[in-house]
């Protein structure tokens, strides 16, 4: 609304409309000075919402994102798979509050079951990584604040994914539940997630907890089918075979009196939780943190193909398979990462462990 104003006031006006307009101009450098420098950071932010089954090789993976610096952790989102959901939740509090970061992530729990069939009956003591996932290993000190996990799971993710539209990478590691049902409840994700990187699946029709299904696509067949059926954009998946080759594998001297020889909280919790399911020959088989580190480190994956690709539902012998579309090769959205560069994976490895 416009007042009719004194002649006095108008010369007072004149001059305080000078030093508005001085205070202006400087708020407009400082404005697009700061606009500059926030457009750099998010231009090099690299957003991910991390799903997990942990795990073990899940909090490896995790820990590398989390001290990676361009890569922010919008979210964690847990799903049943290498035990139920609630221990999830747990072994990943365990690993936040390790490094304080507990209050600032948020930890969401995910589904509990398969989509449509049950799940084969197991006893969850005979997990390779005991009931809990975290072996069974009693530890010392507070207990993981169990209150900080939270159930508004998919409508968070759906949040998080609509106000970083084309920005957030979702890092699958575990079952694909939660994406599945992302995707069928909020179509809309399906195009806003920038990219998939999944651990799991075989290239090779190689299994490992059926003959020809490996552990997290066997988990739940119709979410990964789902998920590599509705996602429109392109999918990175680190296989069972490339996880498993002799390159990317290490011993257990290594691991325990190399990689595990420090005082950083993270790896002395990791290191019964990985000592006690090993037998002697057994070898240390990272997954999670291969297809963490192909996606921070792109450079260090040395051998990648792509194809079309599909899930078996209906096979006898074949349920959870992921399956090639060998004779179109070079074509097609999914990404098969078929080996990465040994030496440095090592080096970030013992980078990690250094922290
Ligand atoms: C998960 O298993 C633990 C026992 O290991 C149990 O206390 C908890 O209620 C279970 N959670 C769910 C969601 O089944
Ligand atoms: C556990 O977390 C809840 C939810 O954030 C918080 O209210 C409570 O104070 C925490 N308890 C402890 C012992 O830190
Ligand atoms: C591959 O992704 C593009 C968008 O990046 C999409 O238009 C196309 O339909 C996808 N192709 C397949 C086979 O899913
Ligand atoms: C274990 O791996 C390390 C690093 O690759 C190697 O130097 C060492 O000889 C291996 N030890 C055994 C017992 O295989
Ligand atoms: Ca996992």
């Amino acid at each position: 609304m416009w007042c009719r104003t004194s002649i006095k006031n108008q010369t007072m006006e004149r001059v305080s409309l000078f030093a508005l307009l001085l205070t202006a101009l400087a708020l407009v450098l400082v404005i697009s000075t700061n606009a500059k420098s926030a457009a750099n950071n998010i231009a090099s932010i690299r957003r991910v919402i991390v799903d997990v089954d942990a795990g073990p090789d899940d909090a490896w993976a995790v820990y590398h994102l989390l001290e990676t610096p361009d890569v922010h952790i919008e979210a964690i989102s847990c799903v049943r798979g290498n035990t139920n959901v609630t221990n999830v939740g747990r072994n990943v509090l365990r690993i936040l509050t390790a490094v304080g970061k507990e209050s600032e992530i948020p930890v969401y729990l995910g589904s509990n079951e398969r989509l449509i069939t049950p799940a084969p009956v197991v006893d969850p003591d005979s997990m390779f990584f005991g009931s809990d996932g975290f072996s069974d290993v009693i530890f010392e000190g507070s207990h993981p604040n169990m209150s900080l996990l939270r159930s508004d799971t998919l409508s968070e993710l759906y949040k998080l994914i609509n106000l970083y539209r084309y920005e957030i990478s979702y890092i699958s590691l575990g079952p694909l539940t939660n994406l599945a049902l992302l995707f069928k409840v909020y179509p809309e994700t399906r195009e806003w997630i920038k990219d998939v990187h999944i651990m799991g699946g075989n290239r090779h029709g190689v299994g490992n907890t059926q003959n020809a299904a490996e552990f997290n696509f066997f988990g739940d067949p119709e979410a990964a089918n789902i998920v590599i059926n509705n996602y429109l954009g392109s999918i990175n998946i680190l296989p069972w075979e490339t996880a498993s080759k002799d390159s990317l594998v290490m011993n257990q001297t290594w691991r325990f009196d190399v990689l595990g020889k420090t005082s950083n909280p993270v790896v002395q919790i990791l290191n019964p939780v990985e000592r006690k399911p090993l037998g002697p020959e057994d070898n240390w088989m990272p997954c999670d943190v291969l297809v963490a580190m192909s996606f921070t480190h792109p450079e260090l994956v040395t051998e990648r193909k792509r194809y079309r690709a599909d899930v078996e539902l209906h096979g006898w012998l074949t349920r959870g398979q992921l399956v090639l579309d060998h004779a179109n090769e070079g074509t097609g959205n999914v990404t098969i990462i078929d080996n990465m560069d040994t030496a440095g994976v090592v080096e970030k490895l013992i980078d990690l462990a250094s922290v």
